[in-house]
């Protein structure tokens, strides 16, 4: 396992680059230029940016998240040509300074929701919530001004309108599952041969949570989802960004077992923990305490020999510390420590 660590950029971030080369073990950067509005070209110069910063502390920028979809590919509008065009140019840049892995999603209006950025834990810590009831009474408006208050979170587009946001949402009202397949294949069907060419491997983030909210579609759910995602297009550049938090909130996922069967397709991992109570509610917990068992996924990732890229993903707020929720300094790395600590062990326990 190779770990690398979220970093928002230069100014957008509370974690210097200088924090993350002690953490132990990290090799390299999780990056985007989260800037430029989803669907534009990356610009040449500031990827090279990010490549010299990185370079100075010994760190590799071998992992872009996320390189976002633009709707209209997503709703399959003549548009979308145009938007594919200038995805698979940033592709191209990208392989051009080593990138291996790109991360994306297909998840339609939002990205990943939860509904109180701050939830306190029992030991006065703070996660990331979800609250099922809340979020039947909330309407999008009310998420997207939550998102855009006081943080911009990642993967959601912060200069989106109210006005845009319900136009947007009432077109996907005419668009099914199916249909939302048949615009991913296509997306696929164009970004993949380029991606075999250029030596980049393709990674979707599951659905996160793994519903339905607002009615919308959500086509990246469970096992049969993911197994129908990689035979849309069969090739080992069509993989999946396997997310431990996001598929695990439904107890009906078993995530140690779609990490055996999906391994070789799994070029990128997510890793962390979750709480789900009996009301389907959930919280981000800390990587050691939680509904799932940390120990069957991270073995299950050693039985198979897996070489990818993992990050511990999201952490709580602890110890007094501000900033983007989940995207913090300390649980991050205790997250990390953790998995290394379990990986050392399957390691050693191996070679007796
Ligand atoms: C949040 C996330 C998502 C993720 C994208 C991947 O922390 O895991 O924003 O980056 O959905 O495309």
């Amino acid at each position: 396992m190779r770990m690398v660590f979220r970093w928002f950029g230069e100014g957008n971030d509370t974690v210097t680059l200088e924090q993350i080369r002690q953490i132990p073990g990290v090799e390299g950067l999780v990056w985007a230029l989260h800037r430029i509005p989803t669907g534009e070209e990356w610009p040449a110069d500031e990827i090279r940016k990010v490549k010299r910063q990185a370079d100075e502390y010994g760190l590799h920028i071998d992992v872009v998240e996320s390189l976002n979809v633009h709707e209209d590919i997503k709703l399959g509008l003549p548009s979308r040509d145009r938007y594919i065009e200038n995805y698979q140019k940033t592709m191209e840049k990208l392989a051009g300074v080593g990138v291996k892995v790109i991360c994306y999603n297909f998840m339609v209006v939002f990205d990943w929701i939860r509904t109180d950025f701050y939830r306190e834990l029992e030991d006065g810590s703070r996660g990331l919530f979800y609250e099922r009831a809340k979020i039947q009474r909330m309407d999008p408006e009310e998420l997207l001004e939550m998102y855009s208050s006081q943080y911009t979170l990642p993967g959601w587009d912060p200069g989106r309108s109210k006005e845009k946001l319900v136009s947007l949402i009432e077109r996907y009202r005419w668009l099914t599952e199916e249909a939302l397949w048949d615009n991913l294949r296509y997306f696929l069907e164009a970004v993949i041969p380029m991606a075999e060419r250029l030596g980049i491997r393709m990674a979707v983030h599951p659905d996160d949570p793994p519903w339905s909210v607002f009615g919308l579609p959500r086509i990246l759910k469970n096992r049969e989802d993911l197994r129908r995602l990689l035979r849309l297009v069969d090739s080992p550049c069509n993989g999946i960004t396997l997310c431990s938090g996001a598929l695990g909130v439904d107890p009906k996922n078993d995530v140690a077992g779609m990490v055996r069967e999906f391994a070789d397709r799994i070029p990128f991992a997510h890793i962390r923990n979750v709480t789900v109570y009996e009301n389907g509610d959930f919280i981000e917990s800390s990587h050691r305490d939680g509904s799932l068992d940390l120990w069957e996924i991270v073995k299950a990732y050693h039985d198979c020999g897996f070489t990818g890229y993992v990050r511990p993903d999201h952490g709580r707020q602890i110890w007094g510390e501000e900033g983007r929720p989940g995207y913090g300094l300390y649980d991050r790395a205790l997250g990390i420590m953790y998995l290394w600590g379990l990986w050392d062990a399957l390691e050693k326990a191996g070679r007796r």
